[in-house]
């Protein structure tokens, strides 16, 4: 890296010089290049002290430069560093910009690019800059039109924001179309599409009879596979409107779906932009996963109509007031579609898996950052899923009614305006007459806090009482934090396993959970009449992002497992029991013991897996124990391969002492035919093949294979190779060669095919994803491709820290590679190495001499953000 990228700072926010009140956009469609004709109405901001020189963000090929229709001449103006200076402005005028775009050789995916012969753009946060010369910030919204002209047989389909306004001929080839957007937005939210597609139409009546027309346009051969993703724009918007009473404000919503896209949507005012991944299903070719993942991305790009649209932020720092908090609804609408409880713990899941450990290491930062080198990489797990758990906590202390007069009058405040966290923080305070003061910590601190409890019961006074210590470890620039406030939700399960009325000294309420508000660095609460000695349940549905110890035997961690009122709680016990069994034998094993698998811990999954009453989803993830990558984060100088290892046998022996169980599991949630509502028992039948494929009998090795030729649907397909992607048998490599035969026209189940065999854990499983990089499905400028082969492995634990550091070398060769093409993608893969620290000094050796090649490499922006981080 030549030039040390400059640091873009929260403090330095400076309201915008210029506002621009409209702006018509003209696209002309050739061959070989895109024209871009825009005009600006603009307005100096009186709000502003004055100025007469007007930036513009842009890195277009720039063709020319109007000011009220005179051409400038270049003294007038001056580009540099992607910044165009136009000297000499008048208060109001009209700027026109000319561009020329070259589409099919843009890789970043960012701006206006060529994906399978159509056109697509991508433009938040900063690629609208890529397409014309512009103020490209969230806080200057305009009025958009955008008339596109292209030759009719190539591009027969043109589509952008907002209404369509008029269509006609141009000559006999080229036809042109006009939108108008009626709604100011930001440049981040422009979208335009031009190709050969289709649409599956269909109409939506809003709560207060308007009909909106409802369009998901595709490939025509994909057609057959947007049934569900319009079933889940129909729902979506009927939640909004009963959840928060938030109606649809355009007559059309489109949905395009396309195959080449960095992320996994984009809310685009009236014409969201999706990969593939979260549009296209059908039962043959989806997994009941990707069905729930096209439900929640769907809903979470309909309701940034209001969270981001209507309401946007106003500078990039501001990110999570959008993020956070539409993560959270569409939580809140997967929750109310599917299970709740399972939906939690499967959040809860995502976030300590990779929230918390981003968290824990150099790119850590608040969920309003202070500062950034590239926006872009700060679409995190922060900014998105601890985003989404502060917004949570409101929901916690206010109750739903009181978080819903939060909504509302955040709504009434700001529609139409670009604001800040700390509006959407007032709204909530204001609406309820809250304070919140303490809690805008969670803004500005990084790090997971600590909860260290304990309990102490006092038989004679029957009184139980519990003290909670809080801390927080320092992170990259905070040495020292503050206490937050944390809503710490809670119960006491007495010893027949009901909840007990919890009485706390001074309140005449007892209900059976409550939540207790932490403020302070420590706090003691005590509970009366209380009968006998309970065992406390702590952090019910994880009512904070922290972690929490507590001093809990192993008996108290079964008796919870089976008896907990809260799900959520029940689901943890059973992560404790195993996170300690597994940490212990981990030690054992290090100081070359073997592993032993007690009794009483085998007894508390059997009673799981024998409990027939139970929801088969809810079991499934019972039965599922801590990560690999989770268990690193516990430990100092961690050894992935001893981790791996001792999990592996912890594993077997459950499946070998729980044969019968497991066998009996996986007839009893074998269904005859497919329905889609049957997806808890397709996940715990095919969790309990897994587990009897391991023991690596002929019976189970044939049950997979069976399953695998029979199976109607994707589901049951990929549960069949998972079970056998670890085997070493003559039945795994057959079938994922008939797999990848089978499939090899479909680049979504190819991408499954991809993390198969990237996932695997056999001993030549390098080779094989340097094979498949050369299979004709595999492109590593195809973002699917590259997540699904070079992200999975480099997920790898086994793998990737291979002992004689192969897999280190060869990410960061594919961080090389994919760099020149595509930097977004670039950092997400060099961001497998941020968990440097937690690892033994030989392996970190190898990971460091990795990283140091990198540096001393050209580096985009992007990844030169988060090696340097890393290494600093
Ligand atoms: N807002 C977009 C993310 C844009 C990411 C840019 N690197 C999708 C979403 O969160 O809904
Ligand atoms: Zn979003």
């Amino acid at each position: 890296m030549a030039q040390q990228p400059e640091v873009k700072y929260r403090k330095d926010y400076a309201a915008p010089a210029f506002l621009v009140d409209k702006i018509d956009l003209r696209f002309e469609i050739e061959d070989t290049e895109t024209r871009v004709h825009s005009r600006l109405v603009i307005n100096r901001n009186d709000k502003t002290p004055a100025a007469s020189t007007l930036l513009l963000d842009g890195s277009a090929r720039l063709l020319s430069v109007a000011v009220d229709g005179q051409k400038l001449a270049e003294e007038r103006y001056r580009l540099e560093d992607g910044v165009l200076a136009v000297l000499d402005v008048p208060e109001s005028f009209i700027l026109e910009v000319e561009t020329s775009l070259d589409p099919a050789s843009n890789t970043s995916l960012m701006g206006l690019y060529a994906s399978n012969g159509n056109l697509f753009t991508q433009c938040e946060p900063e690629g609208f800059r890529k397409i014309t010369y512009y103020p490209d910030r969230p806080d200057v919204m305009a009025k958009f039109s955008t008339t596109i002209v292209a030759d009719k047989q190539k591009y027969p389909v043109l589509l952008s924001n907002g209404n369509k306004v008029g269509e006609g001929m141009l000559d006999k080839k080229r036809h042109w179309v006009k939108w108008v957007d009626p709604y100011r937005k930001p440049a981040y939210l422009f979208a335009m599409v031009a190709g050969r597609l289709t649409a599956l139409k269909d109409t939506f009546t809003t709560q207060s009879g308007r009909e909106v027309a409802l369009e998901i346009w595709t490939e025509p051969a994909d057609q057959d596979k947007v049934q569900h993703a319009m079933d889940s724009v129909k729902r979506s918007m009927k939640w909004d409107e009963t959840r928060f009473g938030l109606e649809y404000d355009l007559d059309i919503y489109m949905i395009v779906a396309v195959g080449d896209f960095n992320m996994g949507a984009m809310e685009n005012k009236g014409l969201n932009i999706f990969n593939t991944k979260y549009v296209l299903a059908r039962q043959e070719t989806a997994t009941d996963d990707d069905f729930e993942g096209i439900e929640r991305v769907i809903g979470h790009e309909y309701f940034h109509n209001w969270t981001g649209n209507r309401v946007t932020c106003r500078d990039w720092f501001q990110l999570s007031l959008k993020e956070g908090l539409t993560v959270f609804r569409d939580q809140e609408f997967s929750a109310d579609m599917t299970s709740r409880a399972v939906k939690r713990i499967s959040d809860v899941i995502g976030l300590r898996a990779s929230q918390f450990p981003e968290d824990a290491g150099p790119t850590a930062h608040p969920v309003r950052p202070d500062s950034y080198i590239e926006m872009n990489n700060f679409y995190t797990m922060t900014i998105y899923e601890k985003g989404a758990e502060v917004v949570r906590m409101y929901h916690t202390l206010l109750g739903e009614e009181g978080f819903r007069k939060g909504m509302d009058l955040y709504f009434r405040r700001h529609d139409g305006q670009a604001v800040t966290c700390d509006d959407f923080r007032a709204a909530m305070a204001d609406a309820n007459g809250a304070d919140f003061g303490q809690f805008a910590l969670w803004y500005s601190q990084a790090g997971t806090p600590v909860l260290d409890a304990e309990g102490r019961y006092d038989p004679v006074a029957r009184t139980f009482t519990l003290t909670v210590a809080q801390s927080c470890p320092a992170t990259p620039g905070q040495e020292n934090k503050q206490p937050f406030h944390i809503p710490l939700a809670m119960g006491l399960v007495g010893e027949d396993g009901q909840d007990l009325p919890l009485k706390l000294a001074g309140s005449d309420t007892a209900p059976t959970t409550r939540v207790l508000e932490l403020r302070e660095e420590r706090e003691t609460f005590v509970f009366e009449d209380v009968p006998s000695r309970p065992v406390p349940s702590l952090l019910r549905g994880f009512s904070a992002p922290v972690r929490l110890n507590y001093d809990w035997s192993d008996n108290d961690l079964a008796f919870l497992m089976a008896n907990d009122s809260d799900p959520f709680s029940r689901w943890e016990a059973g992560q404790t029991y195993a996170e300690r069994l597994l940490r212990a034998e981990i030690a054992a094993r290090a100081d070359g013991r073997g592993v032993t698998v007690p009794a009483a811990f085998v007894d508390a999954f059997r009673a799981v897996l024998k409990d027939h009453a139970a929801d088969p989803a809810f079991k499934a993830l019972m039965l599922q124990l801590p990560s690999v990558a989770e268990i690193i984060e516990l430990l100092d100088s961690a050894d992935p391969a001893l981790i791996h290892e001792v999990r592996e046998t912890v594993l077997t022996a459950l499946a070998a002492e729980l044969r019968n169980e497991w066998r009996e599991a996986y007839e009893l949630n074998t269904t005859r035919e497919y329905r889609p509502q049957d997806a808890g028992k397709r996940a715990l039948k095919n969790r309990a093949l897994s587990m009897l494929c391991r023991l690596g009998d002929a019976r189970a090795l044939e049950s997979a294979r069976d399953q695998f030729i029979k199976a109607d649907n994707m589901t049951d397909q990929m549960g069949a190779l998972i079970a056998l992607r670890d085997t070493g048998s003559a039945e795994r490599d057959e079938s994922l060669a008939e797999f990848a035969r089978r499939w090899e026209k479909d680049a979504l189940v190819m991408d499954k095919y991809f993390t198969l065999v990237a996932s695997s854990l056999g001993a030549g499983t390098l080779d094989e994803v340097k094979r498949a990089m050369s299979h004709p499905a595999f492109s590593i400028k195809n973002p699917n491709k590259a997540r699904s082969l070079l992200m999975t492995f480099g997920r790898n634990m086994r793998h990737f820290h291979a002992a004689d550091g192969s897999g280190y070398r060869f990410i960061a060769d594919q961080v090389l590679a994919l760099d020149a093409l595509n930097p977004q993608v670039a950092s997400r893969l060099v961001s497998v190495f941020n968990r440097r620290k937690k690892i033994e000094p030989a392996r970190a050796a190898l990971m460091k001499a990795e990283l140091e090649r990198l540096m001393a490499a050209q580096l985009s922006k992007d990844v030169y953000e988060i090696v340097s981080k890393n290494l600093g």
